[in-house]
Protein backbone atom coordinates (compact mmCIF):
# COMPACT_ATOMS: atom_id res chain seq x y z
CA UNK A 1 0.00 0.00 0.00
CA UNK A 2 2.94 2.57 1.28
CA UNK A 3 4.43 1.71 -2.38
CA UNK A 4 1.43 2.51 -4.43
CA UNK A 5 0.99 5.70 -2.72
CA UNK A 6 4.55 6.72 -3.31
CA UNK A 7 4.14 6.19 -6.99
CA UNK A 8 1.05 8.42 -6.95
CA UNK A 9 3.36 11.03 -5.35
CA UNK A 10 5.87 10.89 -7.83
CA UNK A 11 3.25 10.75 -10.87
CA UNK A 12 1.83 13.90 -9.10
CA UNK A 13 4.49 15.79 -8.57
CA UNK A 14 5.52 15.20 -11.72
CA UNK A 15 2.17 16.41 -13.20
CA UNK A 16 2.38 19.41 -11.17
CA UNK A 17 6.12 20.10 -12.20
CA UNK A 18 4.89 19.93 -16.17
CA UNK A 19 2.45 21.95 -15.98
CA UNK A 20 4.73 24.86 -13.46
CA UNK A 21 7.00 24.41 -16.77
CA UNK A 22 4.53 25.07 -19.52
CA UNK A 23 3.09 28.44 -17.97
CA UNK A 24 6.34 29.63 -16.94
CA UNK A 25 8.21 28.80 -20.62
CA UNK A 26 10.92 26.85 -19.24
CA UNK A 27 13.62 26.50 -21.70
CA UNK A 28 12.58 25.32 -24.96
CA UNK A 29 8.62 25.28 -24.21
CA UNK A 30 7.12 27.80 -26.28
CA UNK A 31 4.79 30.36 -23.61
CA UNK A 32 1.41 30.56 -25.26
CA UNK A 33 -0.31 33.94 -25.05
CA UNK A 34 -4.18 33.33 -25.41
CA UNK A 35 -4.91 36.21 -26.24
CA UNK A 36 -9.65 37.58 -26.35
CA UNK A 37 -11.61 40.37 -27.77
CA UNK A 38 -14.31 41.28 -28.40
CA UNK A 39 -14.78 42.48 -31.89
CA UNK A 40 -14.44 40.16 -34.70
CA UNK A 41 -11.18 39.70 -36.68
CA UNK A 42 -12.46 41.92 -39.75
CA UNK A 43 -12.53 44.86 -37.44
CA UNK A 44 -9.12 46.89 -37.15
CA UNK A 45 -9.03 45.57 -33.46
CA UNK A 46 -8.89 42.32 -35.10
CA UNK A 47 -6.61 42.91 -37.37
CA UNK A 48 -4.29 44.78 -34.92
CA UNK A 49 -4.39 41.24 -32.57
CA UNK A 50 -3.01 39.56 -35.87
CA UNK A 51 -0.13 42.07 -36.18
CA UNK A 52 0.38 41.68 -32.26
CA UNK A 53 0.85 38.32 -32.90
CA UNK A 54 3.03 38.05 -35.88
CA UNK A 55 5.64 40.65 -34.01
CA UNK A 56 5.66 38.68 -31.09
CA UNK A 57 6.39 35.50 -33.16
CA UNK A 58 8.92 37.26 -35.21
CA UNK A 59 10.84 38.83 -32.31
CA UNK A 60 10.97 35.64 -30.55
CA UNK A 61 11.57 33.39 -32.99
CA UNK A 62 8.24 31.10 -32.08
CA UNK A 63 9.77 31.11 -28.58
CA UNK A 64 6.50 32.74 -27.96
CA UNK A 65 3.09 32.19 -29.03
CA UNK A 66 0.16 33.81 -29.26
CA UNK A 67 -3.40 32.27 -30.11
CA UNK A 68 -6.19 34.93 -30.96
CA UNK A 69 -10.09 34.64 -29.84
CA UNK A 70 -12.17 36.98 -31.67
CA UNK A 71 -15.94 37.71 -31.05
CA UNK A 72 -15.90 36.63 -27.78
CA UNK A 73 -15.80 33.45 -28.00
CA UNK A 74 -13.75 33.74 -24.83
CA UNK A 75 -16.70 36.12 -23.27
CA UNK A 76 -17.29 39.65 -22.85
CA UNK A 77 -14.99 42.08 -22.11
CA UNK A 78 -15.43 42.06 -18.04
CA UNK A 79 -15.31 38.27 -18.39
CA UNK A 80 -12.02 38.16 -19.95
CA UNK A 81 -10.33 40.85 -17.43
CA UNK A 82 -11.11 38.68 -14.54
CA UNK A 83 -10.18 35.63 -16.06
CA UNK A 84 -6.97 37.34 -16.46
CA UNK A 85 -7.04 37.98 -13.12
CA UNK A 86 -7.35 34.48 -11.89
CA UNK A 87 -4.81 33.54 -13.95
CA UNK A 88 -6.73 31.51 -16.89
CA UNK A 89 -5.97 33.75 -19.75
CA UNK A 90 -3.10 35.81 -20.23
CA UNK A 91 -4.24 38.92 -22.78
CA UNK A 92 -7.42 41.62 -23.94
CA UNK A 93 -7.99 44.50 -24.62
CA UNK A 94 -11.55 45.80 -23.55
CA UNK A 95 -13.05 49.07 -23.52
CA UNK A 96 -11.97 50.90 -20.57
CA UNK A 97 -15.95 51.31 -19.44
CA UNK A 98 -16.49 47.95 -18.26
CA UNK A 99 -13.06 48.12 -16.03
CA UNK A 100 -15.02 50.93 -14.06
CA UNK A 101 -15.95 48.30 -11.47
CA UNK A 102 -12.20 47.37 -10.78
CA UNK A 103 -10.61 50.76 -11.23
CA UNK A 104 -13.13 53.23 -10.94
CA UNK A 105 -10.90 55.96 -12.28
CA UNK A 106 -11.30 54.64 -15.90
CA UNK A 107 -14.32 56.32 -15.61
CA UNK A 108 -12.82 59.86 -16.68
CA UNK A 109 -12.68 58.50 -20.08
CA UNK A 110 -16.49 58.02 -19.89
CA UNK A 111 -17.12 61.85 -19.61
CA UNK A 112 -18.77 63.15 -22.31
CA UNK A 113 -17.69 65.27 -25.38
CA UNK A 114 -14.43 65.60 -23.74
CA UNK A 115 -12.14 65.11 -27.04
CA UNK A 116 -12.62 67.16 -30.07
CA UNK A 117 -9.85 65.42 -31.85
CA UNK A 118 -8.64 61.85 -31.89
CA UNK A 119 -4.93 63.04 -31.13
CA UNK A 120 -6.44 64.83 -28.10
CA UNK A 121 -6.75 61.44 -27.02
CA UNK A 122 -3.58 60.22 -28.03
CA UNK A 123 -1.77 62.86 -26.06
CA UNK A 124 -3.69 62.31 -22.93
CA UNK A 125 -4.01 58.52 -22.90
CA UNK A 126 -0.05 58.11 -24.06
CA UNK A 127 0.94 61.20 -21.33
CA UNK A 128 0.96 60.85 -17.54
CA UNK A 129 -2.83 60.65 -17.09
CA UNK A 130 -2.82 57.88 -19.13
CA UNK A 131 0.06 56.20 -17.47
CA UNK A 132 -1.20 57.02 -14.08
CA UNK A 133 -4.52 54.93 -14.38
CA UNK A 134 -2.64 51.99 -15.64
CA UNK A 135 -0.44 52.14 -12.36
CA UNK A 136 -3.54 51.58 -10.79
CA UNK A 137 -3.88 47.89 -12.44
CA UNK A 138 -1.06 45.68 -10.63
CA UNK A 139 -3.13 46.01 -7.63
CA UNK A 140 -5.82 43.70 -8.64
CA UNK A 141 -3.65 41.24 -10.37
CA UNK A 142 -3.79 43.08 -14.41
CA UNK A 143 -0.80 44.88 -16.03
CA UNK A 144 -1.83 47.88 -18.57
CA UNK A 145 0.67 47.77 -21.13
CA UNK A 146 -0.81 50.82 -23.63
CA UNK A 147 -3.71 52.08 -25.17
CA UNK A 148 -5.39 51.29 -28.38
CA UNK A 149 -8.18 52.76 -29.51
CA UNK A 150 -12.23 52.32 -30.04
CA UNK A 151 -12.70 55.89 -31.12
CA UNK A 152 -15.69 57.84 -31.07
CA UNK A 153 -19.32 56.56 -30.65
CA UNK A 154 -22.51 57.12 -32.28
CA UNK A 155 -25.72 56.41 -31.92
CA UNK A 156 -28.21 53.73 -33.50
CA UNK A 157 -31.61 53.33 -32.79
CA UNK A 158 -34.60 51.57 -35.06
CA UNK A 159 -37.54 54.56 -33.93
CA UNK A 160 -36.56 58.06 -35.20
CA UNK A 161 -33.27 60.41 -36.44
CA UNK A 162 -31.72 61.84 -33.75
CA UNK A 163 -30.99 65.32 -34.42
CA UNK A 164 -31.48 67.48 -31.68
CA UNK A 165 -31.17 66.87 -27.70
CA UNK A 166 -35.04 65.63 -27.44
CA UNK A 167 -35.06 63.60 -29.81
CA UNK A 168 -33.17 61.36 -26.85
CA UNK A 169 -36.21 60.97 -25.34
CA UNK A 170 -38.01 58.14 -24.23
CA UNK A 171 -35.50 55.70 -26.34
CA UNK A 172 -34.47 52.84 -24.84
CA UNK A 173 -30.67 52.65 -25.48
CA UNK A 174 -28.11 49.92 -24.70
CA UNK A 175 -25.09 51.16 -22.94
CA UNK A 176 -21.97 49.94 -21.26
CA UNK A 177 -21.76 48.93 -18.14
CA UNK A 178 -20.47 52.14 -16.63
CA UNK A 179 -22.64 54.77 -13.78
CA UNK A 180 -21.23 57.77 -16.07
CA UNK A 181 -23.19 56.56 -19.35
CA UNK A 182 -26.08 55.55 -17.20
CA UNK A 183 -26.56 58.98 -16.02
CA UNK A 184 -25.78 60.71 -19.13
CA UNK A 185 -27.94 59.17 -21.42
CA UNK A 186 -30.81 59.32 -18.44
CA UNK A 187 -30.25 63.50 -18.06
CA UNK A 188 -31.00 63.21 -21.85
CA UNK A 189 -34.46 61.60 -21.10
CA UNK A 190 -33.60 58.19 -22.60
CA UNK A 191 -33.83 55.03 -20.91
CA UNK A 192 -30.26 53.56 -20.76
CA UNK A 193 -29.93 49.81 -20.36
CA UNK A 194 -26.81 48.20 -19.28
CA UNK A 195 -25.68 45.13 -20.91
CA UNK A 196 -22.25 43.57 -22.09
CA UNK A 197 -21.64 43.73 -25.99
CA UNK A 198 -22.07 40.41 -26.90
CA UNK A 199 -25.70 40.40 -26.38
CA UNK A 200 -26.24 43.69 -28.16
CA UNK A 201 -27.63 42.26 -31.47
CA UNK A 202 -29.80 40.19 -30.05
CA UNK A 203 -31.31 42.86 -27.66
CA UNK A 204 -31.67 45.14 -31.06
CA UNK A 205 -33.36 42.03 -33.04
CA UNK A 206 -35.97 41.05 -30.47
CA UNK A 207 -36.69 44.83 -29.51
CA UNK A 208 -35.37 44.86 -25.85
CA UNK A 209 -33.91 48.27 -26.58
CA UNK A 210 -33.85 50.53 -29.46
CA UNK A 211 -30.56 51.57 -29.87
CA UNK A 212 -27.02 51.42 -28.94
CA UNK A 213 -24.16 53.43 -29.43
CA UNK A 214 -20.66 52.42 -30.64
CA UNK A 215 -17.97 53.59 -33.07
CA UNK A 216 -18.59 53.38 -36.76
CA UNK A 217 -16.18 50.66 -37.71
CA UNK A 218 -18.43 48.02 -34.65
CA UNK A 219 -21.38 49.17 -36.62
CA UNK A 220 -20.26 47.54 -39.67
CA UNK A 221 -18.15 44.55 -38.41
CA UNK A 222 -21.01 43.79 -36.54
CA UNK A 223 -23.91 44.19 -38.92
CA UNK A 224 -25.78 46.82 -36.81
CA UNK A 225 -27.19 48.09 -39.55
CA UNK A 226 -29.34 45.17 -40.35
CA UNK A 227 -31.36 45.87 -37.17
CA UNK A 228 -31.35 49.61 -37.37
CA UNK A 229 -32.72 52.20 -39.28
CA UNK A 230 -31.18 55.53 -38.00
CA UNK A 231 -27.66 56.46 -37.67
CA UNK A 232 -26.88 59.92 -35.86
CA UNK A 233 -23.28 61.60 -35.76
CA UNK A 234 -23.51 62.08 -32.25
CA UNK A 235 -19.52 61.72 -31.52
CA UNK A 236 -20.92 62.22 -28.25
CA UNK A 237 -17.97 60.58 -26.50
CA UNK A 238 -14.08 58.66 -26.84
CA UNK A 239 -13.72 55.13 -25.74
CA UNK A 240 -9.88 53.85 -25.64
CA UNK A 241 -8.96 49.91 -25.37
CA UNK A 242 -6.66 49.18 -22.91
CA UNK A 243 -4.08 46.43 -23.47
CA UNK A 244 -4.41 44.30 -20.73
CA UNK A 245 -2.21 41.20 -19.22
CA UNK A 246 -2.80 38.85 -16.88
CA UNK A 247 -0.38 39.63 -14.08
CA UNK A 248 0.63 36.33 -12.53
CA UNK A 249 1.28 35.57 -15.94
CA UNK A 250 3.50 38.81 -16.34
CA UNK A 251 5.76 38.14 -13.44
CA UNK A 252 6.77 34.89 -14.34
CA UNK A 253 8.22 36.22 -17.63
CA UNK A 254 11.95 37.57 -17.71
CA UNK A 255 12.93 41.06 -18.15
CA UNK A 256 13.48 40.69 -21.64
CA UNK A 257 10.35 38.99 -22.72
CA UNK A 258 8.26 41.64 -20.75
CA UNK A 259 10.35 44.05 -22.90
CA UNK A 260 9.37 42.63 -26.33
CA UNK A 261 5.80 42.42 -25.50
CA UNK A 262 5.31 45.34 -24.45
CA UNK A 263 6.80 46.75 -27.38
CA UNK A 264 4.68 44.39 -29.78
CA UNK A 265 1.47 46.12 -27.88
CA UNK A 266 2.80 49.35 -28.30
CA UNK A 267 3.99 49.05 -32.21
CA UNK A 268 0.62 46.98 -32.89
CA UNK A 269 -1.43 49.72 -30.97
CA UNK A 270 -0.51 52.71 -33.41
CA UNK A 271 -1.21 50.13 -36.25
CA UNK A 272 -4.75 49.75 -34.65
CA UNK A 273 -5.17 53.61 -34.10
CA UNK A 274 -4.31 54.43 -37.83
CA UNK A 275 -6.29 51.47 -39.36
CA UNK A 276 -8.70 52.46 -36.78
CA UNK A 277 -9.27 56.40 -37.88
CA UNK A 278 -9.40 54.91 -42.06
CA UNK A 279 -11.78 51.90 -41.31
CA UNK A 280 -13.93 54.56 -39.62
CA UNK A 281 -13.86 56.95 -42.57
CA UNK A 282 -14.81 54.68 -44.74
CA UNK A 283 -17.12 53.13 -43.05
CA UNK A 284 -19.65 55.96 -43.42
CA UNK A 285 -19.81 55.01 -47.56
CA UNK A 286 -20.78 51.62 -46.64
CA UNK A 287 -23.29 52.40 -44.09
CA UNK A 288 -24.95 54.68 -46.76
CA UNK A 289 -24.28 51.87 -49.13
CA UNK A 290 -26.77 49.39 -46.62
CA UNK A 291 -29.06 51.80 -46.30
CA UNK A 292 -29.74 53.20 -42.84
CA UNK A 293 -30.49 56.84 -42.54
CA UNK A 294 -27.66 58.80 -41.74
CA UNK A 295 -27.98 62.33 -39.69
CA UNK A 296 -25.33 64.84 -38.70
CA UNK A 297 -25.39 66.52 -35.35
CA UNK A 298 -24.91 70.28 -35.81
CA UNK A 299 -22.33 71.55 -33.90
CA UNK A 300 -24.84 74.04 -31.85
CA UNK A 301 -27.14 70.73 -31.00
CA UNK A 302 -23.74 69.00 -29.76
CA UNK A 303 -23.19 72.21 -27.61
CA UNK A 304 -26.79 71.95 -26.57
CA UNK A 305 -26.61 68.16 -25.60
CA UNK A 306 -23.12 69.05 -23.62
CA UNK A 307 -25.06 71.63 -21.70
CA UNK A 308 -27.78 69.49 -20.67
CA UNK A 309 -25.34 66.43 -19.19
CA UNK A 310 -22.91 68.95 -17.68
CA UNK A 311 -24.39 68.19 -14.34
CA UNK A 312 -23.38 65.01 -14.65
CA UNK A 313 -19.84 66.04 -15.33
CA UNK A 314 -20.01 68.09 -11.96
CA UNK A 315 -21.51 64.49 -9.81
CA UNK A 316 -18.20 62.63 -11.38
CA UNK A 317 -16.30 65.51 -10.79
CA UNK A 318 -16.35 64.73 -6.90
CA UNK A 319 -17.30 61.18 -7.38
CA UNK A 320 -13.64 60.68 -9.57
CA UNK A 321 -11.77 63.04 -8.09
CA UNK A 322 -11.76 66.64 -8.24
CA UNK A 323 -7.83 66.73 -9.16
CA UNK A 324 -7.98 63.36 -11.42
CA UNK A 325 -11.10 65.38 -13.52
CA UNK A 326 -8.94 68.72 -13.71
CA UNK A 327 -5.91 66.54 -14.69
CA UNK A 328 -8.15 65.77 -17.79
CA UNK A 329 -9.37 68.97 -18.97
CA UNK A 330 -6.07 70.67 -18.21
CA UNK A 331 -4.32 67.99 -20.64
CA UNK A 332 -6.61 68.31 -22.47
CA UNK A 333 -6.40 71.73 -22.92
CA UNK A 334 -2.55 71.55 -23.29
CA UNK A 335 -3.07 68.69 -26.24
CA UNK A 336 -5.33 71.52 -28.03
CA UNK A 337 -3.02 74.05 -28.27
CA UNK A 338 -0.10 71.96 -29.05
C1 LIG B 1 -16.03 44.94 -27.49
C2 LIG B 1 -16.46 46.15 -26.68
C3 LIG B 1 -17.24 47.12 -27.54
C4 LIG B 1 -17.65 48.38 -26.77
C5 LIG B 1 -19.06 48.15 -26.27
O1 LIG B 1 -15.56 43.96 -26.64
O2 LIG B 1 -19.22 47.37 -25.33
O3 LIG B 1 -19.98 48.72 -26.83
O4 LIG B 1 -17.61 49.53 -27.56
O5 LIG B 1 -16.60 47.39 -28.70
O6 LIG B 1 -15.34 46.76 -26.07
Amino acid sequence: MKRVWGSVCVVLCLVLVTAACGTSGSAGEAIVIKAGIGLNEDHPQGQALNRFKEIVEEKSGGRIQVRPYFSAQLGDDLKMTEALQAGVQEVTIPSTSPLVGIVPEFGIFDLPFVFDEEEEADAVLDGALGQKILDKLPEHGLVGLTYWENGYRNLTNSRRPVKRAEDFRGLKIRTMQTDVHLDAFKALGSNPTPMPFSEVFTALESGTVDGQENPLATIVSNKFYEVQDYLSLTKHVYTPFVFLVSKSFWDRLSPEDQQLIREAAIEAGKYERELNRKVNAESLEELKKQGIKINEVSPEERERMKQIIQPVIEKYRKKLGEDLVSQLFEEVEKARNR
